[in-house]
């Protein structure tokens, strides 16, 4: 009896406390998981059946979404039917494949061929919601967005809604390897079994198409921009063909990494040169083999001539002419070449913030139509904060896509909670001043600045074979935001954390507000931990794993954290004005007049421009000795009241997904922890200040933090 009372007890418990079935993550923000009995009722009788086509592979994946969404979120099945037969129907389409659609006469020519419209309609003398786009895949984005009003517990009677892409190509790269490796990956292994590839397609490639469609990207770039040539031979176009037969339905074209010299290597040349005739042709005729077996391949990535890989420049050409032929080879077909700007040599003794600039901006005007280069958010790699790249707005003829970076590679992997949408937006939110003021990175990348059709962005993926997907619960936010940005580069980061959080987590509003507070100041968290003030690339060797700033022993100047925080007696920081690389040069000259001046740089650039010395007055009237050591000491604190957070949460998620992120957070907070006492032991060598009063010492000496050594980092190995 008392057994009994007691298990009772238990079960009231988890009850009263919102418990929930244990989750590993696998479902993504697409859990469907019933909805409050209340919500259920309201919205029961607006979706009592499902009126839609299923004769294309994409009505059928539509019609599946449907099904299993609002049977989850319902709790009972929606049958689906052909005609309007009470109030409540759902009618999903095009006017092409419904008739009950075409009658209506909709004006749709705003949507462009992915948009869709959701609107209350009365049909057939019936209450019901019409799906409707130009495309099959409009109407699966409309099918998605309208899930997504259910999920996030919004009200889907008087709905009069609609939407359009306002980038051309969504795409993620993989930075995958065909041995399985993930470059940079800290989720398991690659995704793509290739071996087993084109046999076996793991349904799993159904899931990430399906995922990848709910946010509206639309291109997948299968392999690592540093992999070989061995992807374009025959057996492997079989593999990659069997993979862009799943995702087409979900409108995800594959794009493919190709090496550059590939024609040697496969092709049996002796050149590669872009303008050898028979380099020419033999690239013409690898693309009329790749459409022949995939008639919708997007295109190709390329990263040449950066980081050992070669590149036109080994011929004396320009990234230009390198990408010309490319495009050429692909232009009958349809296809487009992203040629990436991420291009610096150790060669060069120029910074290296500036090389990408140097080299590119000379050959605006140069590509072909179906050229994009590819520029990542800022000059130097993906830190946790630095400026806008100078490029985006200074090459008005040529279209430029966004590349950021989706894994964590200097953001503490896997395990720290950092939610990026903070960095994006405030890249795509910063003004480049090139067109007059207003001139925002979102809107060069759109188009809508210097009248481009062809636009873009990309993010390298964080996916792997964990089975949550991304490494952590929190880690897929960012997949989702960056997906939400390629839609529409002009959105708040904060709204897209709150409907992730509604969809992945919970929606009650007790949980979801401090929950997306503390997604949105853990950046700035992380930034404060790890490179506060401008500081940038302090992590450690080749692995990029915790502080580093002491270190010299890469070969190569430019991977040194020395190289880039300049520390000495004096002071600290990386001079880009003129009396230093004059890297501030690069921008329109408002901004560059702007980061140039020390008075007028905002601090949160202010080592990335400035050479400052140690007792410089800062703004709060502190010197920068003292500001740096606040800001380690706050970053650390700020994680503190994350886990905090996160404990007065417990019992509104499930206790896997809660004891996981509670155990991540424990990690980041002595990660920090060695972050802030790291650094401040090394700056303190190299100052000579005093620490400032209040703030307690490293808890080691600076000797212990130099020994620690980690040879086997994920994400980095010998690929
Ligand atoms: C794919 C940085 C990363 C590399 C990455 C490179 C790139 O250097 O550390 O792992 O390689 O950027 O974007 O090409």
């Amino acid at each position: 009896m008392r057994a009994c009372i007691a298990f009772a007890v238990i079960l009231l418990t988890m009850a009263c406390a919102g418990w929930a079935r244990a989750e590993d993550g696998y479902d993504l923000w697409l859990r469907y998981r019933p909805l409050p009995p209340a919500q259920m009722k309201l919205y029961g009788g607006r979706a009592s059946q499902l009126v839609l086509a299923a004769d294309t592979p994409t009505q059928r994946a539509t019609r599946d979404e449907l099904q299993r969404g609002l049977s989850g979120l319902l709790g009972r099945d929606i049958p689906l039917t052909q005609t309007v037969l009470h109030d409540g129907a759902i009618v999903v389409g095009t006017a092409a494949s419904s008739p009950l659609i075409a009658r209506l006469h909709w004006d749709t020519r705003n949507l462009g061929s992915e948009g869709y419209l959701i609107r209350s309609a009365v049909i057939d003398g019936h209450a019901a919601t019409a799906i409707v786009g130009n495309s099959d895949i409009g109407a699966l984005y409309g099918a998605f967005r309208f899930l997504r009003l259910l999920q996030t517990g919004q009200h889907i009677d008087r709905l009069d809604l609609h939407d359009a892409p306002h980038l051309t190509l969504r795409v993620l790269d993989h930075w995958d390897y065909l041995n399985g490796q993930v470059e940079r990956g800290y989720a398991g292994a690659s995704i793509w079994d290739w071996w087993k590839l084109p046999d076996w397609r793991d349904p799993r490639y159904t899931d990430y198409a399906r995922a990848n469609a709910s946010i509206g990207i639309n291109g997948s770039v299968l392999n690592d921009v540093a992999g070989g040539a061995t992807i374009l031979t025959p057996t492997y176009l079989q593999k990659v063909a069997a993979l862009a037969d799943v995702f087409r339905p979900y409108g995800i074209r594959v794009y493919l990494s190709i090496r550059f010299s590939a024609p040697i290597e496969i092709g049996g040349l002796k050149t590669a040169d872009p303008l050898d005739p028979q380099v020419r042709a033999w690239w013409r005729a690898k693309a009329d083999e790749i459409y022949r077996l995939i008639p919708d391949f997007g295109g190709f990535l390329v990263k040449a001539n950066s980081e050992g890989q070669p590149g036109p420049a080994d011929y004396g050409r320009t990234h230009a002419d390198g990408a010309n032929v490319l495009a050429d080879a692909l232009a009958p077909h349809g296809g487009v070449v992203m040629w990436r700007a991420f291009v610096y040599s150790q060669a060069n003794p120029e910074d290296r913030a500036k090389q990408a600039y140097d080299a590119f901006k000379p050959l605006d005007g140069q590509f072909r139509a179906n050229v994009l280069v590819q520029v990542k958010n800022g000059p130097i790699d993906f830190q946790p904060r630095e400026p806008f790249h100078p490029l985006f707005g200074a090459m008005p003829k040529t279209p430029l896509m966004m590349e950021f970076e989706i894994t964590k590679e200097y953001l503490g992997f896997a395990t720290h909670l950092v939610y990026l949408g903070p960095v994006y937006e405030e890249v795509l939110s910063s003004d480049t001043m090139t067109h007059g003021k207003g001139s925002t990175v979102a809107k060069v990348i759109d188009g809508s600045l210097e009248g481009h059709r062809l636009t873009g962005m990309a993010g390298d993926a964080n996916i792997g074979t964990d089975r949550d997907w991304c490494g952590s619960d929190f880690n897929q936010a960012n997949w989702y935001v960056f997906g939400r940005l390629a839609w529409n580069p002009s959105q708040s980061s904060r709204t897209i954390a709150e409907e992730w959080v509604r969809m992945t987590f919970s929606n009650d509003d007790a949980f979801v507000k401090p929950v997306v507070d503390m997604m949105m100041g853990s950046r700035e968290a992380a930034v404060d931990y790890m490179t506060p003030l401008g500081l940038v690339h302090l992590m450690g060797p080749g692995h990029h794993y915790g502080p580093a700033p002491w270190d010299a022993s890469e070969a190569e100047a430019d991977w040194r954290p020395v190289y880039y925080h300049r520390a000495d007696k004096q002071g600290i920081g990386f001079d880009r004005t003129r009396s230093g690389s004059d890297a501030a040069a690069q921008y329109a000259p408002p901004v560059a007049a702007q980061f140039s001046d020390i008075q007028q740089t905002p601090e949160r650039f202010l080592l990335y421009f400035h050479h400052v010395p140690w007792d410089y007055r800062m703004r709060s009237g502190q010197t920068l000795w003292y500001e740096l050591v606040a800001h380690y000491a706050q970053g650390v604190e700020d994680v503190k009241r994350m886990r905090e957070t996160w404990r007065g949460l417990h019992g509104y998620v499930d206790e896997q997904r809660y004891q996981q992120t509670a155990s991540f957070l424990a990690i980041q907070e002595k990660e920090a922890q060695w972050w802030r006492d790291a650094c401040i032991a090394y700056f303190q060598s190299i100052s000579g200040q005093p620490l400032p009063p209040g703030y307690a010492p490293p808890e080691h000496s600076l000797k212990y933090y130099q020994s620690l050594s980690f040879p086997y980092v994920p994400g980095f190995s010998s690929w």
